[in-house]
């Protein structure tokens, strides 16, 4: 497996769990939004097998608005203060340089951009300036209007060449090869036929030479395939086992980290995954 300075090494896929400080995240809206609760989920994540908790405080769930900056930093700095007081590995899901520089001072170890530094042109220069490892994702814009952008005549080969030119242009901007992730943002911009096609194109993504971070857990794409027989699909909490089969295939694929929500079956996955590679090995 990828090692990625500064954070757990491990020879196999690594688990990160959610924690969303926010009031209307698509998957657990509102679920850890009060500090001291998002503190506990941190830290039974952490007890479940998480190796690292994500921290976000602005949801990008489709169509969501933006949070003010002083609200986003309200809602994480406290809560990565505290994890990271415990010892948590934290990452900060953020598209703003500033909650990713105050998150770096709190003690988060990764920041996680899912613009891949095109909201925020200061971002890549603050994490090039930290020099904590840094998720750089496939991003065409924001929210309120992303599954207009959700056009491809090839997905795997579009999503490979825009996370070059990003990857291209965090390097310019400061940062070092050895810090970047790369993650294909699975329904950023993407409708359920593109996030399968890019699962399945992992192998090629993975040829860019950067660890990667798969988050499929509880996305739409997931609940549309077990819809019911009137094709209503099938709600967020109920397609953690799915979430589970995608960790487990992922995992067997190479990807270097799973983002997911219900850390203790998908910890369990990721040792099955790295067991049947090292036999095949
Ligand atoms: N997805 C969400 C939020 N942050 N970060 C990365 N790196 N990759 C993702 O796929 C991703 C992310 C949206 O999901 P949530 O609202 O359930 O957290």
């Amino acid at each position: 497996m990828m090692r990625v300075p500064g954070l757990p090494a491990e020879d196999r896929c690594l688990v990160m769990g959610v924690v969303n400080v926010t009031p209307d995240s698509f998957s657990d809206g509102g679920q850890w939004f009060d500090e001291g609760t998002a503190i506990r989920r941190g830290l039974e994540l952490v007890a479940e097998g998480a190796d690292l908790v994500d921290v976000g405080g602005e949801s990008t769930r489709p169509g969501a608005a933006r949070v003010s900056l002083e609200e986003e930093l309200a809602r994480v700095v406290p809560v990565i203060r505290a994890l990271a007081g415990e010892g948590v590995a934290v990452s900060v899901d953020t598209m703003r340089a500033e909650v990713a520089r105050a998150a770096v001072e709190a003690g988060a170890r990764l920041v996680n951009d899912v613009s891949g530094g095109m909201a925020d042109p200061d971002m890549p220069q603050v994490v090039a300036a930290t020099g904590v490892p840094y998720v750089v994702m496939h991003w065409r814009g924001h929210s309120h209007d992303m599954d207009r952008r959700a056009l491809y005549e090839d997905v795997v080969t579009e999503v490979s060449e825009e996370l070059a030119k990003r990857v291209d242009y965090v390097l310019a901007e400061g940062v070092r090869p050895e810090q970047v992730v790369l993650d294909p943002g699975l329904g950023f911009a993407k409708n359920a036929e593109h996030n399968w096609a890019v699962l399945a194109g992992i192998g090629r993504l993975a040829e860019l030479g950067y660890p990667l971070l798969i988050g499929a857990s509880r996305k739409r794409f997931l609940g549309r395939l077990l819809a019911d027989a009137e094709g209503r699909p099938r709600p967020f909490s109920g397609s953690d086992d799915a979430t589970l089969a995608v960790t487990a295939l992922a995992a067997h694929a190479g990807a270097w980290c799973v983002r997911v929500h219900e850390v203790g079956p998908n910890a369990d996955a990721v040792r099955v995954a790295a067991a049947w590679k090292r036999a095949g090995a």
